[in-house]
């Protein structure tokens, strides 16, 4: 049973930088809800909306080097991408040279990561199979703490062998006034 987190709360480790990447969806939800979220827990929160909707255009070289810049200036300690098909190869392109540049944390959502787990644990550190609110909180409250997430309810996770940690699926959030609103704002 995972832990009971109260989101309002300050987180219980250090403040850390989180950037959140989606793709193609510049009013995704899952992004405007975890923004307010974390940062209300006292991260300090960056949301990329890489690129504009619809265009279908694949990103050029450089569109993909300014974005890589841009986290890499940042120096995050993890980097949440939402990741739908349609944009799975970005994602695993992008994932790869930002692992190669800071080495933060990744953690991939979304209906992609919840499909392909597997697959796409040969990219990301860690795919959250469900609700991603209570997962970030937790996350970032053990990383802050300096305590393993290997064992994260509603994740699968990478271990350093390689192999892959099946954890049991996170209860479905119940209250979801205990969620702040979409935060459409920016
Ligand atoms: C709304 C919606 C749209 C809207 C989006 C508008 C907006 N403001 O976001 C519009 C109409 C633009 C749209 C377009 C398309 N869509 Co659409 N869409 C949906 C829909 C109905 C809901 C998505 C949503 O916002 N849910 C609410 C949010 C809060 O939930 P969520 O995204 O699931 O996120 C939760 C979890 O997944 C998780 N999570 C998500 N990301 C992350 C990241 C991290 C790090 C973590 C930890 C957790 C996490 O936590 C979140 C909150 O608990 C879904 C179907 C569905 N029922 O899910 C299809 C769906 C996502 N769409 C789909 C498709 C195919 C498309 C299009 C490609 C259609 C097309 N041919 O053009 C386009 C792509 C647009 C693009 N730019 O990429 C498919 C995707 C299939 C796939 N395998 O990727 C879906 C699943 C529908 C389906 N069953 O086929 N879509």
């Amino acid at each position: 049973m995972e832990a009971a987190i109260d989101l309002t709360a300050p987180a219980a480790g250090r403040r850390l930088r989180v950037v959140l990447l989606g793709f193609y969806n510049y009013q995704s939800h899952a992004l405007r809800i975890f923004h307010p979220l974390l940062r209300q827990r006292g991260h300090d929160v960056h949301s990329i909306f890489f690129k504009n909707y619809f265009t279908y255009f694949v990103p050029t070289q450089r569109d993909e080097d300014m974005v890589v810049d841009l986290i890499t200036r940042l120096r995050p300690d993890v980097v949440a991408m939402s990741v739908w098909s349609t944009y799975y190869a970005l994602a695993a392109r992008l994932t790869a040279r930002i692992k190669a540049a800071v080495n933060p944390v990744v953690i991939w959502g979304g209906i992609h990561a919840q499909t392909y787990s597997e697959d796409c644990l040969t990219h990301a550190d860690i795919v959250c199979r469900g609700e991603g609110e209570y997962v970030l909180a937790e996350l970032t409250d053990r990383i802050g703490q300096g305590v393993g997430y290997h064992d994260l309810a509603g994740c699968w996770v990478r271990s350093h062998d390689g192999t892959i940690i099946r954890n049991p699926p996170r209860q479905l959030i119940a209250d979801l006034d205990a969620l702040p609103p979409a935060d459409l704002s920016f």
